[in-house]
């Protein structure tokens, strides 16, 4: 049986390209800034976002917590739309590393309002200072949702009236580029730092880059060997680095048609409820009751997925998914969610 793995875009194996530039590539040791193949990625990421500098670094955690941790001071507070990743999903270390408290700010649908950021803002004897305003996109507890760059722009302008630094994660934010039909410069120009992956939908097995002013990488250095970061002859990995940069880019729009067509056949389920607005980039989010029991039965079908809540279901689009694949997922999970439907009326 073909399993089809919808937990994540991380799942994606390095393609043959990959694998063969890994082989040929030149080495040396990173942590003397003498790997020629890792220089090589850090310039074409800061050439392609328009930033100065750029850092490899092993994982989006590390890329967003080296990148805050080089913003922020102890004691300090960082504005996050609800939901983000950095609070959310690393392990609460923005506490543990930078010693900073996170403020939420609403979010629907990944999208802040700039009065809402703008009345959160504290700079007084009283209170933890706000030393850094960070934002996702795409979002992905909201679904993998765009943010408008207009959006970006009022809350870039509110950091700047405010002597603030804005920092992106942007994990995926080649899904947002692919979405809006942008260059990585045009959405890049809002920040003063962002994290980028490599190993999500652009399918390079490890590895993501900070970006930002020559001073700020030079600074954040020190936190990534601070944090184990400095990974010696990484041209390894930054060798499929380049390629997904280079050549993974383009063929996003296709995941993104895939979960658009997976979304449509979903929702035409009885039981399972997609809010369609938030079906727009390489995710899909959908509600049903008891989603640990689907889970499980779609697991004994060969089809992977995650359960973020007890009743959400997350399926990601990626590189090794098919358009055969869309569709047999729609057929099983119809199928085990009719069978669950016989097997209650029975019970
Ligand atoms: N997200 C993973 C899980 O951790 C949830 C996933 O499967 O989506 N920022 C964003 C927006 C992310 O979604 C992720 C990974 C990261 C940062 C962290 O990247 P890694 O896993 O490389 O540390």
């Amino acid at each position: 049986m073909n399993t089809i793995d919808l937990r994540s875009d991380t799942v994606t194996l390095p393609t043959t390209a990959m694998q063969q530039a890994m082989q040929e590539v030149p080495l040396g040791d990173d942590v003397y800034g003498e790997d020629p193949t890792v220089n090589q990625l850090q310039d074409f990421a800061a050439e392609l976002t328009g930033f100065e500098a750029a850092l490899f670094v092993p994982s989006g955690s590390m890329g967003n917590q080296v990148a805050v941790a080089t913003h922020v001071g102890r004691g300090s507070e960082v504005i996050l739309p609800y939901g983000a990743h950095i609070y959310e999903y690393e392990p609460g270390a923005l506490a543990v590393i930078s010693g900073a408290l996170p403020r939420l700010i609403p979010a629907p649908l990944g999208i802040p309002e700039v009065a809402d950021i703008a009345s959160q803002i504290r700079n007084n004897i009283h209170q933890a200072p706000t030393e850094l305003i960070c934002l996702e996109n795409t979002h992905n507890k909201a679904g993998g949702t765009v943010v408008p760059l207009e959006r970006t722009r009022e809350i870039a302008e509110l950091a700047k009236a405010n002597n603030l630094p804005f920092h992106l994660d942007g994990a995926r934010v080649c899904n947002a580029t692919a979405a809006l039909n942008i260059s990585l410069e045009e959405i890049s120009k809002p920040f003063d730092t962002m994290s980028l992956c490599l190993s999500k939908g652009l399918a390079a097995p490890v590895g993501s880059v900070i970006l930002g002013s020559k001073e700020f990488i030079t600074k954040a250095h020190r936190y990534r060997k601070m944090l184990g970061g400095g990974m010696r002859q990484a041209g390894i990995l930054a060798a499929a680095g380049i390629i997904a940069l280079r050549d993974m880019r383009e063929r996003m729009v296709e995941d993104h048609e895939r979960a658009s067509e997976l979304a449509k056949g979903l929702a035409g389920i009885e039981g399972i409820f997609i809010n369609m607005k938030t079906v727009q980039t390489n995710m899909v989010y959908f509600n049903i009751d008891n989603a640990s029991e689907i889970v499980d039965a779609m697991k004994t079908r060969g089809i992977l997925c995650n359960a973020l809540t007890s009743d959400s279901i997350r399926l990601v689009t990626h590189y090794h998914i098919t358009d055969d694949d869309i569709e047999k997922t729609v057929q099983v999970i119809e199928d085990v969610i009719e069978r669950r439907t016989v097997a209650r009326a029975a019970a």
